[in-house]
């Protein structure tokens, strides 16, 4: 860990209003050398300033058990109770995330570093989830199907699974656990929630909000943290067989370890994984329409989302006029603090995110990437900034860095002369997660969207809109290797119940399926 400076005696504002003084796991008074190592404690720290915010207590293994036992019997609890009152919980958790939009969403910016209209838009994010999941509390309905046999009837039914093991990364530290957690929570199960070290203090205030309600109607222990190293609780949760799912947000590198130790133990994994989300552009677009919603797409969230738009390919015609126009509108881009209302992007997460993007620069730069705008770091304003950068790849389109997903804002450029090229150049990413075509032709949409497959290879697509900012109704992942998951709206509740086939045999014969005689 690196060292920072001691806290100021004062807590942020934030952390007082929020309750966060008075927890347990957060200490005020640090002297900023604590080490998970040494301390069993981590210092956090505010991207936009780098001045440590608070110290968290860490977990270790038998804390960890105690919270996964506690989950255990709870969850024997909690799936007694009717699936409407479940979603009752999840209302009233809906109507005090409501009550605490502003300041939750301004503590998430202070620690995450987005801005506090992203930072709120986050928490209604988590919000709508919920609302989501009220309704879909009286939903969770199975299928009746007919039997072969006289006198026999079948169908489906969906039982509460178990507790969950929530893993979610620092760029959304309170959606993504709302994606799971209130899904979870109509369905009849527990949650186990393990943040990012980055940012836990948001996990902190946002668990305590539900667990404080859950409480109060007499559901102790359904929603739980565990705030530890990937050593000591991450190893230990994904390889421990009383959670029969685990959900896990984050890079790909992480998704092959969770996915394959929660395969080696026959269990559920839910993986949401990198993205290297492109956009085409089409000669016949609305070209102000695919300007503003890709500055969005690639510069929202200082380029921190798995969803954020890393690569832009654009039809020859309109190339290099598009190109001077995006670079433009780049250089308005006011940068600085997260909570400073007139600023459009804030800081990478740290020194390490701010290093792989100079690296990833000067890589692409020496692969014959042509840089066109931003491309160095902001010395001078304390926090961890960067310029939003843009590279064109070289005429042949050949830029290997392109391939990479660096979490920072960067956006490469390619060109193209058919949109089947343009499909084939957007496919050919490791990652299958966003994608987006700008197009005045429904023959090109239709082609994009292609129901037989030929068309964008992602788990979202959309037309004249961009890559990033998903709606909760619908189902969000991808595919190839960001992981195969779904998690929010659709049917994505499935994955957090177990699915039970009931054959029922209202006659007095015995018959046996495929006509099989046994007499
Ligand atoms: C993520 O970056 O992990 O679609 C999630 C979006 C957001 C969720 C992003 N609704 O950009």
């Amino acid at each position: 860990m690196t060292q920072t400076p001691a806290t100021s005696t004062r807590p942020h504002p934030l952390l007082v209003s929020l309750g966060l003084v008075d927890h347990p796991r957060v200490v005020i008074d640090i002297t900023g050398n604590e080490t998970p190592e040494s301390d069993g404690i981590i210092v956090v720290t505010n991207p936009s300033t780098g001045e440590p915010l608070a110290g968290v207590r860490l977990d270790d293994k038998d804390s960890y058990e105690q919270t996964t036992a506690r989950s255990v019997e709870a969850f024997k609890k909690f799936r007694l109770v009717p699936a409407p009152k479940r979603g009752e919980l999840v209302r009233r958790i809906g109507v005090e995330y409501r009550n605490v939009l502003e300041e939750l969403g301004s503590l998430l910016s202070l620690e995450m570093g987005k801005i506090k209209a992203e930072g709120i838009g986050e928490v209604q994010e988590t919000i709508d989830i919920a609302d989501f999941a009220v309704g879909l509390s009286r939903q969770l309905t199975g299928i009746t199907m007919p039997s072969e046999r006289p006198e026999h009837t079948m169908k489906e039914q969906w039982l509460p699974l178990g507790p969950v093991g929530v893993i979610t990364a620092f760029n959304f530290p309170n959606a993504v656990w709302g994606w799971n957690a209130m899904l979870a929570a109509v369905c009849g199960d527990t949650t186990v929630w393990k943040p990012s070290l980055l940012t836990p203090l948001t996990a902190i205030a946002t668990n305590m909000i539900a667990e404080k309600v859950a409480s109060e109607m007499g559901f102790e222990d359904i929603f739980q943290l565990v705030i530890g190293t990937d050593d000591v609780v991450g190893e230990t949760m994904i390889a421990d067989r009383r959670y029969p799912l685990i959900s896990a947000t984050g890079s790909c590198r992480m998704g092959r370890r969770v996915g394959s130790v929660v395969a080696g133990r026959l269990g559920k994994c839910l993986l949401e994984l990198g993205g290297n989300n492109a956009v085409i552009i089409e000669p016949d677009a609305d070209l102000d329409l695919a300007l503003k919603s890709t500055v969005f797409g690639a510069v929202g969230t200082a380029g921190q989302r798995c969803t954020t738009t890393r690569r832009l390919i654009i039809h020859e015609s309109i190339a290099d006029s598009f190109v001077e126009k995006i670079v433009k509108a780049y250089e308005t881009v006011n940068i600085g603090d997260a909570l400073d209302d007139s600023v459009l992007m804030g800081p990478l997460i740290n020194e390490q995110s701010v290093q792989q993007f100079e690296n990833a620069v000067s890589e692409a730069v020496k692969q014959g990437g042509k840089l066109m705008t931003g491309g160095e770091r902001i010395d001078g304003k304390g926090g961890h900034f960067v310029k939003p950068t843009i590279i064109r790849a070289p005429a042949n389109n050949e830029l290997p860095m392109a391939y990479n997903e660096t979490f920072a804002p960067i956006m490469y450029v390619f060109t193209y002369k058919t949109l089947e090229e343009a499909i084939d150049m957007q496919n050919s990413v490791d990652q299958g997660l966003s994608s987006a075509i700008f197009t005045g032709s429904s023959n090109s949409a239709q082609r994009f969207l292609a129901p037989t497959g030929a068309g964008s290879d992602c788990g979202i697509a959309n037309v004249n809109l961009g890559t990033s900012g998903a709606e909760i109704g619908g189902a969000f992942g991808g595919e190839k290797d960001t992981g195969g998951g779904r998690e929010s709206g659709s049917d994505a509740w499935k994955v957090y119940m177990r699915r039970q086939t009931c054959t029922i045999n209202y006659g007095t014969e015995l018959t046996l399926a495929q006509g099989i005689r046994f007499e």
